[in-house]
């Protein structure tokens, strides 16, 4: 099967270790497709980067669908155009903060969430209410590292990561970690092995669990809100995405 891993910034490097992580734990069936799309924010660190990124995001899940895609990561812990892209798609598209939230509610009775700037807490808060985690959500905890300084080695990431990690595990009594942004993909299993308990990164268990929903013949729902864009225009600068209402229309390049 072909899982499409979107990273919905541009940065490269980022998605390279975005690939990896998936790579490194998807099926031997399974070929993994990691992109970032050509426009937008280099991170998502707020609302607005969030909306930006979103239409890019959308073009790289229609484009999937005519290359055969049988399912779609959102590679941002905002699970940025989540539903938007679930419209778009057949097969079945997962954020990685709904995927870490869930696995880590499978794994503890409570986790906290160790992300990068504290004024991504907020949009972390609003994911846990929407999935029905709240009630396993221990606490949203922020690193005030900036997105781009986890791809910098001088940055110390590692060690300021893992030491919110362990206050988690100590003060919020978190029995799982989930990390906070999809760059953190490299960190998970160090940081385990270092505070000794389930740290989970969205990426790896949202390849898994689509590729478990692909290998169950499950697909999005096509019946009410999800069923394909109403045939519409789209004007000006946002005449690439006109809608034929049918999953034939795609967005062409240039
Ligand atoms: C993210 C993420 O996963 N990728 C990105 O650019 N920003 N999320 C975050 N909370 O920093």
């Amino acid at each position: 099967m072909r899982i499409k891993v979107i990273n919905p910034n541009t940065t490269a490097s980022m998605t390279a270790k975005i690939g990896a992580a998936a790579r490194a734990v998807a099926g031997p069936g399974t070929e993994i497709i990691a992109v970032n799309p050509e426009y937008g924010p280099v991170s998502i660190e707020g609302h607005y980067d969030e909306a930006i990124a979103a239409a890019a995001l959308l073009e790289e899940v229609r484009r999937g669908e005519t290359d055969g895609m049988d399912g779609y990561v959102i590679a941002c812990f905002g699970d940025p155009g989540l539903l938007a892209a679930r419209e778009v798609a057949s097969g079945p598209v997962l954020g990685i903060a709904e995927a870490a939230m869930h696995a880590a509610s499978f794994l503890a009775t409570g986790f906290s969430v160790v992300t990068t700037l504290g004024r991504t807490k907020v949009i972390a808060h609003h994911l846990a209410q929407a999935y029905g985690m709240a009630p396993f959500c221990r606490r949203i905890r922020a690193c005030e590292l900036e997105v781009l300084a986890l791809e910098d080695e001088r940055s110390d990431a590692r060690r300021i990561i893992t030491e919110e990690c362990r206050r988690a595990r100590d003060e919020d009594e978190a029995g799982a970690i989930v990390l906070g942004c999809a760059g953190m993909a490299d960190l998970a299993k160090a940081i385990e092995r270092d505070i000794g308990v389930p740290v989970i990164d969205g990426v790896t268990v949202a390849v898994k669990f689509v590729e478990a929903l692909v290998a169950c013949g499950l697909a999005t729902s096509k019946h009410g809100d999800l069923a394909y864009p109403i045939a519409k225009t789209y004007t000006g600068l946002n005449g690439a995405f006109t809608t034929a209402g049918s999953k034939e229309n795609v967005p062409s390049r240039g």
